[in-house]
């Protein structure tokens, strides 16, 4: 079995009947919304949110009803994600995929968080896969060269020739540091710069990592 699929698959077994979830962006969490999906047609009354515009399109063709922002009072019961990169300590990197801000948002607006990985995002340190990090477009050229101050290669995310734009109409700098030692203080950092509107270090968020390994074997941590 698929690696991501196994442990997308396994992350629908903790959403039970009348919650309120949050549903994640990737290739990884796209299991988790098709067996809710199944799920809801066998009667499983769930509301979500989706974390982005390709979530929520897959979450109406999967039939997942979907919660209204206006009408969310309280924290959602549990969020599902990916991420790009997971560390020893369950410490995040985020944002390949361009949805860090809305990831981080309804992640840190939810009772539970679970991220379901392949096996190959569990490193040592984070840093190899370059942080992506939210600016608005306005002087972004002034906000990479103090992107740049900070110890890294910034590089402007492009898409068919253009600047990447988000969901939130924003540009994405993927940040090259190459390792990470402290993703605690540079979060804080990072978002200190004018500018930068979030980055894609999620410290102290996770509380559940559900790891799929490519003989279908499923680690939680
Ligand atoms: C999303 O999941 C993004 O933050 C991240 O880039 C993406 C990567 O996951 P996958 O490998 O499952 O597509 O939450």
């Amino acid at each position: 079995m698929d690696a991501k699929k196994a442990a997308g698959e396994k992350a629908a077994e903790y959403i039970s009947d009348g919650m309120r979830i949050g549903l994640g962006t990737g290739s990884t969490v796209y299991w988790t919304i098709v067996r809710l999906g199944e799920l809801v047609k066998e009667g499983l009354r769930i509301e979500a949110v989706p974390t982005s515009v390709q979530t929520e399109k897959l979450a109406r063709e999967a039939g997942i009803p979907l919660l209204p922002l206006a009408r969310l009072q309280a924290p959602l019961d549990l969020t599902v994600d990916g991420a790009d990169e997971v560390s020893p300590k369950d410490e995040l990197i985020k944002g390949g995929g361009g949805a860090l801000l809305r990831e981080k948002l309804i992640a840190s607006f939810s009772d539970r968080f679970i991220v379901v990985v392949d096996h190959s995002k569990c490193v040592s340190e984070l840093g190899r896969f370059p942080l992506p990090v939210e600016v608005v477009p306005f002087g972004w050229e002034m906000t990479s060269k103090q992107l740049r101050q900070m110890g890294c290669e910034p590089v402007l995310r492009m898409r068919d020739g253009a600047p990447f734009v988000t969901d939130n109409g924003n540009y994405v700098i993927d940040c090259r540091f190459g390792s990470i030692p402290n993703p605690g203080e540079l979060t804080v950092e990072l978002n200190k710069l004018p500018g930068v509107v979030e980055n894609g270090l999620f410290v102290n968020m996770a509380d559940l990592i559900v790891v799929g390994h490519p003989n279908g074997t499923v680690r939680t941590k």
